[in-house]
């Protein structure tokens, strides 16, 4: 393992004014996505819609890498260039998901543990071929009555552990992404304590597993209110409260720390990223690695139809530019409505 070199990717993965897209949806979850907007879920529209926004300008300025879906590190651009291609070119790194999904943990009700560890050295070594230079793996944990356990924290962390320190030996960044949901109805109180015992531990077990921090991206959702929560927190709030837990909890050898948006709002998740960059103090890049609050705004602009391709690229290109500022702390509201 190249330590300098991965720590290389990380680093320009979390540069300042630039963040990552989450375009990793299986095909399960971008149909729900089509649905939405009324796009019939085939490999064509996967394809059209994926490649509009690697074509875009945005992807120049304010896009560090692209977490990508297996079919689509393999997919090929209308005229024939390698999606992957198009990603390198725009100066952006590929990066690819690797885990098989959370399944329903046997013993553990309500409660999930993340597959994809079998054949996964061999599955890396090719990414790696085809030009992926980190990789992504997402923990799933619930909050909800009895829940989570200490059993499928710690198997999760375990897991998490075991894809970076194997992702470093195929020289590939891994992207460690311990979700903790929002679709509760619980309080952030309630979502600091679970986020710091799932961050303490995926720590300690980072640690045994040997992973050298330098070389790894951490993905956290932020502290926040669930979602069904009749009385949530406010953006100071939120900034303030998860930066205290990662201060507690995420030791300052780790690069860069890139947020899931986890269900909140566009503006909601720019918000709150630039709220805690405008605070400062930690020692950590502070950036996006975002799927729905950077596509929500494009799928919707798209709708599947070829005239609506410039539409989309703007409206992708907006996003990402108000995250953008963010990572720095230099977004205002103002700039939504003045764009
Ligand atoms: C883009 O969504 C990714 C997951 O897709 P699957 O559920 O199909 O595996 C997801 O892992 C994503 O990368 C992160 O959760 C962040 O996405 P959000 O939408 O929460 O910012």
């Amino acid at each position: 393992m190249d330590l300098q070199a991965l720590n290389k990717v990380a680093e320009a993965m979390v540069a300042p004014g630039r963040g990552i897209l989450a375009a990793d949806e299986s095909t399960g979850t971008i149909k729900k996505r089509f649905d939405a907007i009324g796009v019939e879920n085939t490999e064509d529209n996967r394809r059209d819609y994926r490649e509009l926004m690697f074509r875009s300008d945005a992807m120049k300025h304010y896009v560090s890498g692209v977490i990508l879906f297996d079919e689509t590190i393999w997919q090929n651009a209308a005229d024939g260039t390698p999606l992957v291609k198009l990603i390198t070119d725009a100066g952006s790194i590929p990066g690819i998901k690797v885990d098989k999904g959370a399944h329903p943990m046997p013993g553990f009700p309500g409660e999930t543990i993340t597959e994809g560890l079998d054949g996964l050295g061999e599955r890396l070594a090719k990414y790696y071929e085809r030009g992926a230079r980190f990789a992504k793996w997402r923990a799933v944990i619930d909050i909800a009555a009895g829940v989570p356990t200490w059993g499928a924290i710690k198997a999760n962390a375990h897991a998490l552990a075991r894809y970076a320190a194997l992702c470093q030996a195929n020289q590939i960044v891994p992207i460690v992404e311990p979700e903790v949901l929002m679709d509760g109805d619980h309080d952030i109180d309630r979502c600091d304590t679970v986020t710091r015992l799932v961050l303490k531990t995926t720590f300690q077990e980072l640690f045994e597993q040997r992973v050298a921090l330098e070389g790894m991206v951490l993905k956290p959702n932020m502290v926040i209110s669930g979602k069904k929560n009749g009385a949530r927190a406010g953006v100071q709030e939120v900034a303030e409260k998860t930066i205290a837990a990662l201060k507690a909890t995420v030791p300052a050898a780790v690069p860069g720390i890139a947020y899931l948006s986890g269900g909140q709002s566009d503006e909601e998740a720019t918000a709150h990223l630039d709220a805690m960059n405008k605070i400062g103090g930690f020692p950590w890049k502070m950036t996006y690695s975002y799927g729905r609050a950077l596509q929500a705004a494009p799928q919707k602009a798209w709708a599947g139809k070829k005239e609506n391709v410039a539409a989309a690229q703007a409206a992708f290109g907006h996003r990402a530019r108000m995250n953008g500022l963010a990572s720095k702390g230099e977004y205002d509201a103002g700039m939504e409505k003045a764009a």
